[in-house]
């Protein structure tokens, strides 16, 4: 089993999309919590095994797992056959792991700072900036209806995730809108956003 440490609308939901993709909440029980939103509102929760009290965690056998991008690769790779990740011996391994890391290395930097209005020498020459981002998505994109041409994967539903609360930060970029769409036409996504305006509420 594993236990998923979630708050409704937050990073966590990506999470609780790839569940939803894969066909797998069986496994998962869902542990709600409390977190500090961007607004000042809630608090840390006790009961969060994150270090830092943020969402998603993931448990299983003992181990805690946070970072949405490890969280979806233990995923996928702990069930191959729903399909949502390459594995090792995948040709799509590389471009699934390196989209998986880019996430957070470079996409969730350089919207983080553009929503910030940051800008500084120092920062545009380690992570580049929008117009990079945009074009490294755009000539993924040109290849295929998902990051993975034409394999939809735990890739898109991280690198979309970003987009769909923020929407403002979107790109000015066809193949890029088409994507979210593609993505947000989804029954799975559909529902987790349904079932998310609930919880929230609730
Ligand atoms: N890099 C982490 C970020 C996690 C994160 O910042 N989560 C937010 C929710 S959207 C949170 O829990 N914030 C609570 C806090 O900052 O105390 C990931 O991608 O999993």
């Amino acid at each position: 089993m594993f236990t998923l440490f979630h708050a409704p609308q937050s990073r966590s939901t990506r999470i609780l999309t790839l569940i939803e993709e894969m066909g797998i909440s069986d496994h998962i029980a869902l542990h709600s919590v409390n977190i500090v939103r961007t607004d000042g509102t809630g608090a840390p929760d006790p009961a969060n095994p994150h270090p830092e009290s943020k969402v998603p965690a993931l448990c299983h056998n003992g181990q805690i797992f946070t970072e949405s991008a490890a969280i979806m690769l233990f995923l996928t790779d702990a069930f191959p056959e729903t399909g949502l990740g390459p594995t090792a011996s995948d040709p799509l391994r590389g471009a699934y792991l390196t989209w998986l890391f880019w996430y957070g290395s470079v996409m969730e930097p350089v919207l983080i700072q553009a929503a910030a209005g940051l800008s500084h020498p120092v920062l545009t020459k380690t992570y580049r900036g929008k117009a990079e981002l945009t074009a490294r998505l755009h000539a993924a994109l040109s290849k295929g209806p998902w990051l993975l041409g034409e394999r939809f994967s735990a890739a898109d539903i991280l690198l979309q995730s970003p987009f769909f609360w923020f929407k403002d930060a979107t790109p000015d970029d066809p193949l890029i809108r088409d994507w979210l769409v593609r993505g947000a036409a989804r029954p799975a996504f559909q529902r987790v956003m349904q079932a998310e305006v609930l919880r929230r509420a609730a």
